[in-house]
């Protein structure tokens, strides 16, 4: 069953989807007294936004969700939260069992056999701001409300398989495969299992694991993995990667994952994807869709890849947090390059809940993503004072996390500071989010500007980003979606046009440059409210139709003039390139 991923990831386990309608209530219409309401008003989809519900599309607030669950007496069950936005609580027949902070990345609650039979769960979900959340804040995106994500109920043995991670790597032998089982006990018992895997027709023994009662257990083996075939941006091949769990002789869990043999280095100032040069050609893409807000449907999904496709594009920037993990199956299936990034996007680093919170989002992303082989780099906080002493300290907290998470992947952050960043040395590619032509310069004067700004980076005074790989990771301008100005002057299609075609020259002519992500794929919704914690006016909604209309599609995914500018562009170069 297809439910949080595009593959079926169970033979054995059983498992299916809460997704439909469920009974809903907003606490601004909630009349009862009890904490967790027993009444509901209104009924909602899930996954969807409840600003796609009529009079609630400016929302913000607290709503209680309600649906029905069958438990199992044999097993226990195990609930998967996609992604619900942004703040969760979780309850069982009146019980809490769990709680989430942040929209975006998943999670689960397991819930002990015998206590779930016919149950009511109802999940709690706020989507305000205040001092609960370090990293939903008053933004240039929105932060809907809702269950934004499929559900995935489970029944799961006593011993379960949690997650399976596999890192490829060549040798002169030909491919390997670093495979570690992540087994977790939730029973009060100490018990043995027998772990198998099964590859490309190929199956692997891993022995038996003892499992202590309450407490996890990895482990590693790497396979021999002969005649595979490569996964690159023009022939991205997947292979299953099975996982079973048997108790004296009898399969009792499975976990499927889906895998690609690429590898993914920084050699000097170049990227390389399995040897040959990789020039990343594409944009940032916020989750966000007119009818559809965050929680957009894999048709709509499917669209956005079919239209990245056809501009030409093998990357994407998750700016600025963890996607959809449909979206990033649809990646690995259709060759793109994604740049993920935990969530932060000038976020307050001195906030008190900023380490817990980035820590969790940055693990959580980590951990459930890990085998998207279209996953060719981990960002991380986006503009957020790399020019400032306790900024390089936070950014040396999280880049540490990152490479202790995942070793394999280089790592990088996208910088608005310029030559005051201080922070370089702390990377493997150096980003930069840039507007020339926008909100400095002129369009015309982008190579001069940017040939300034490595003659810089590769002199002494960058401390440490000298001869670093570069990634353009942002530049672009606003147009008003058929706003014709034969003028051209700024909000019009035309100037768009004359802004993105002097960056792109410049950046994609220059052989410092190895990537560009143009800001961005299509129009999205901005926060109205100022940010009080920092005393932040409301700046966003200065913009015109409180959006950010610097898509190269509109937020209906109709495309601007500039669409067929870029596409002349990109495929100049992918013809040319062999990745
Ligand atoms: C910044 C930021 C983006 C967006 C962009 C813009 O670079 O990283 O999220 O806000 O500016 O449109 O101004």
């Amino acid at each position: 069953m297809k439910i949080t991923r595009t593959f079926n990831r169970h033979k054995i386990r059983p498992i299916t989807g809460l997704n439909g309608n469920w009974d809903f209530v907003v606490e601004s219409e909630y009349k009862g007294k009890s904490q967790v309401p027993r009444s509901f008003n209104r009924s909602i989809y899930v996954p969807s936004v409840w600003e796609s519900i009529p009079g609630l599309e400016t929302y913000r607030g607290r709503a209680w969700f309600r649906t029905g669950i069958t438990g199992n007496r044999q097993f226990n069950t195990r609930l998967v939260f996609a992604g619900v936005s942004h703040s969760a609580k979780v309850y069982v027949n009146g019980q809490q069992v769990g709680d989430h902070e942040d929209a975006f990345t998943p999670w689960d609650v397991v819930i002990p056999k015998g206590n779930v039979c016919d149950s009511e769960l109802i999940v709690e979900v706020d989507n305000s701001f205040g001092e609960h959340s370090a990293l939903h804040i008053p933004n240039d995106y929105y932060t809907y409300g809702g269950i934004t994500r499929p559900v995935e109920l489970q029944y799961v043995p006593d011993v379960f398989i949690e997650h399976v991670t596999a890192i490829p790597s060549q040798s002169a032998k030909g491919w390997k495969l670093a495979v570690t089982v992540k087994l977790r006990n939730v029973c009060d018992s100490n018990l043995v299992r027998k772990v198998s895997v099964k590859l490309n027709g190929r199956d692997y023994d891993f022995g038996e694991v003892s499992v202590n009662a309450g407490e996890r257990v990895s482990v590693k083996k790497t396979l021999d993995c002969p005649g595979v075939k490569e996964w690159s941006p023009k022939s991205p091949f997947l292979y299953f990667l099975t996982t079973s769990l048997s108790e004296s002789d009898r399969v009792v869990d499975d976990l499927i994952e889906r895998i690609g043999f690429r590898v993914i280095e920084v050699k000097g100032s170049k990227l390389l994807l399995n040897g040959e040069e990789l020039l990343l050609r594409g944009y940032n893409r916020h989750e966000d869709h007119s009818r559809f807000g965050c929680a957009i449907p894999p048709e709509a999904m499917a669209h956005d890849i079919a239209l990245l496709k056809d501009l030409g594009c093998n990357f994407v920037r998750t700016s600025h947090y963890p996607n959809d993990q449909r979206f990033l199956d649809m990646c690995d299936e259709m060759g793109i390059c994604v740049w993920e990034e935990s969530h932060a996007r000038t976020v307050n680093l001195r906030h008190p809940l900023f380490r817990k919170q980035i820590t969790q989002s940055t693990c959580e992303m980590i951990e459930w993503h890990y085998n998207h082989p279209s996953i060719i780099i981990w960002g991380c906080l986006n503009e957020c004072d790399s020019d400032t002493e306790w900024g390089r300290e936070e950014h040396t907290f999280v880049i540490d996390l990152i490479r202790s998470l995942d070793s394999t992947r280089p790592v990088t952050f996208a910088d608005d500071r310029g030559t005051k960043d201080i922070c370089l040395d702390l990377v493997d590619i150096v980003s930069w989010n840039r507007y020339y032509g926008w909100y400095y310069g002129t369009p015309e004067e982008t190579a001069e500007n940017i040939q300034k700004e490595i003659s810089w980076l590769d002199s002494k005074e960058s401390r440490g980003g000298k001869g670093k790989p570069i990634i353009m990771s942002e530049f672009g301008a606003g147009a008003i979606a058929g706003n014709r100005d034969t003028r051209a002057v700024h909000w019009s299609e035309e100037y768009q046009v004359r802004v993105l075609e002097n960056n792109l020259k410049a950046y994609m002519e220059h052989p410092r440059i190895c990537g560009v992500a143009i800001w961005q794929f299509c129009d999205v919704r901005v926060t109205p409210e100022g940010d009080s914690s920092r005393n932040w006016p409301a700046w966003w909604p200065q913009r015109p139709r409180t959006m950010n209309n610097k898509g190269t599609v509109d937020e209906y995914r109709r495309p601007k003039l500039c669409y067929e500018i870029v596409k002349k562009l990109f495929k100049k170069v992918s013809r040319s390139k062999k990745l």
